[in-house]
């Protein structure tokens, strides 16, 4: 195995999935359930707010008391291991990252732990539910408070510090991700562009599959941890 010098990690909702929370493509999926249209997007904010605070306020429930996995804990043994540079970039807004540790982690749609007045554009911790009545803490007005997550048709967060991190890597990971939603489906071959090396760990062949050039398919609490610790045994 080459020895690697910068890894960009990107996660999605397969790795959190053995930590109970669900996926959205899987058949007992979020998107299963509902309509990514009405819950995922401002024009479904608009048209019906109550119905994507439920949503939220609903996962945010589900993700409390839920731990982080044997995979989140391996990937932040490998930033702290790691001679080079380690950054992960993840779907996920969980909290499960950070939660095993990790640090250097760029969070591309949000954070279900943060709040964002879609009026004045303040951004806040949170934890509690939201709603409609509630007022924003910096512009005091009711009716904008939101998930700081980024819904479809909307900018992912901190594209120029992703695509930095992407022109300079040597291994590309990709974890738990269906690779159906860009950009994020797009990192792989951002990657293979400036000659790094390419790897798909995941339950099963992702959307983009072909694009990598080395896969190991099963659950994430057992091919991340091994695929760490061969990693770590050549960079030592
Ligand atoms: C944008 C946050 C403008 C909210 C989410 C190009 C072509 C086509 C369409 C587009 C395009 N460019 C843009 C679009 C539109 C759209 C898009 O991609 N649509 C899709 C549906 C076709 N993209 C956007 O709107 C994005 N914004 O494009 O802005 C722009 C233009 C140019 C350049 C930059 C920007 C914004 C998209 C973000 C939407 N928000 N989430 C929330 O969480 O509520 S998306 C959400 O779904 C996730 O965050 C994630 O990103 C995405 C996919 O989910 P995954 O994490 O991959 O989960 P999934 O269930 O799909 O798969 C799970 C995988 O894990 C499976 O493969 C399974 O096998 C595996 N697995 C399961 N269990 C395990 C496991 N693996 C290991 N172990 C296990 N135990």
């Amino acid at each position: 195995m080459t020895v690697y010098q910068r890894i960009v990690i990107l996660t999605g909702a397969g790795l959190s999935a053995e930590s109970g929370l669900s996926t959205f493509r899987d058949k007992d999926g979020i998107w299963a359930r509902y309509d990514y249209r009405d819950v995922a997007t401002p024009e479904g904010f608009a048209r019906n707010p109550s119905l994507v605070y439920d949503f939220y306020n609903q996962r945010r429930r589900d993700g409390m008391g839920v731990q982080p996995n044997a995979a989140h804990r391996a990937l932040a043994k490998l930033e702290d291991a790691f001679p080079g540079d380690v950054v992960i970039v993840t779907q996920n807004i969980d909290g499960l990252h950070e939660a095993a540790g990790s640090r250097n982690l760029i969070h591309m749609h949000g954070q279900m732990a943060q709040a964002l007045c879609a009026l004045c554009n303040a951004r806040s911790p949170w934890v509690e539910d939201l709603s409609a009545d509630l007022a924003c803490s910096a512009c005091a007005t009711p009716g904008g408070m939101r998930p700081d997550v980024v819904w479809f048709g909307e900018m992912p967060y901190d594209l120029d510090q992703i695509a930095a991190a992407l022109s300079s890597c040597d291994l590309f990971i990709s974890i738990g991700t269906s690779g159906n939603v860009y950009p994020a489906a797009g990192f792989v071959a951002a990657a293979r562009d400036i000659g790094a090396h390419t790897v798909e760990l995941n339950l099963e062949p992702s959307e983009g599959a072909s694009l990598f050039a080395e896969h190991v398919h099963g659950p994430a609490t057992e091919v991340v941890p091994a695929y760490v610790d061969k990693l770590l045994s050549v960079s030592a």
